[in-house]
């Protein structure tokens, strides 16, 4: 058996505030980089609001398929594989890598099929209305030392397993 590997990915302030008014409310460009090293030559999986955040020059996220998960039954958009649920979005990217990318709605949908989570906290006080999903004490990070960004903002990266038994 080959384990598959379902991430998902994001950055929270320490409330957990991921998103306002569907776009992100910070810049940390050591994020960004992160996010791209991380999902490079991977299939992503979004929700449509994810996709509908994206500047429409980066869209789709170059050098990946894009799969957007819609209720939508004639969504289209131009380098978008549609799907219509997250497990018909999980199935379409096939068995290697996957990374789910957002929004909230798709980090809860997704969450029971993830094997890992890179969390990014970055260390801002904003109010937002979209938030991290809630993790169970089953999921197990490691200990990783704060850093600067060159925006002056605190950052760190955080790996999430799943605790054994
Ligand atoms: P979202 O999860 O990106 O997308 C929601 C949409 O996905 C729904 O409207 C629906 O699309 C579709 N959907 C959701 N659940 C579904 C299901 N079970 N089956 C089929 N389709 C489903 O939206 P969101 O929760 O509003 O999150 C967007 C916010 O998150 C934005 O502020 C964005 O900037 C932020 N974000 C932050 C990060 C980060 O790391 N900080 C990362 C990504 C996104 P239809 O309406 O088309 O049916
Ligand atoms: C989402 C963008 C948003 C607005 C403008 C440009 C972690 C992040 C995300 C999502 C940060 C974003 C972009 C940045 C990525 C570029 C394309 C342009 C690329 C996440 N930890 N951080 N995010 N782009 N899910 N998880 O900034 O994207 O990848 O090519």
């Amino acid at each position: 058996m080959t384990a598959r590997t379902v991430g998902l990915i994001w950055a929270q302030t320490p409330a957990g505030v991921i998103g306002r008014d569907n776009g992100i409310p910070w810049r940390v460009p050591e994020d960004v980089a992160h996010f791209k090293a991380t999902t490079a030559d991977h299939p992503v999986v979004m929700g449509r609001r994810t996709w509908d955040s994206l500047p429409a020059r980066f869209r789709p996220l170059p050098g990946r398929r894009n799969i957007v998960v819609t209720r939508q039954q004639a969504w289209r958009a131009d380098g978008a594989e549609p799907a219509r649920s997250v497990p018909a979005a999980l199935a379409l990217a096939g068995t290697g890598t996957v990374w789910v990318i957002g929004g909230a709605e798709i980090y809860r949908a997704a969450l029971g099929a993830a094997t890992e989570l890179a969390v990014t906290e970055v260390d801002l006080d904003v109010d937002g209305d979209s938030f991290a999903p809630e993790l169970g004490p089953e999921w197990s990070a490691d200990d990783v030392p704060w850093e600067r960004s060159d925006t002056g903002v605190g950052y760190r990266i955080r790996r999430y397993r799943r605790a054994d038994g």
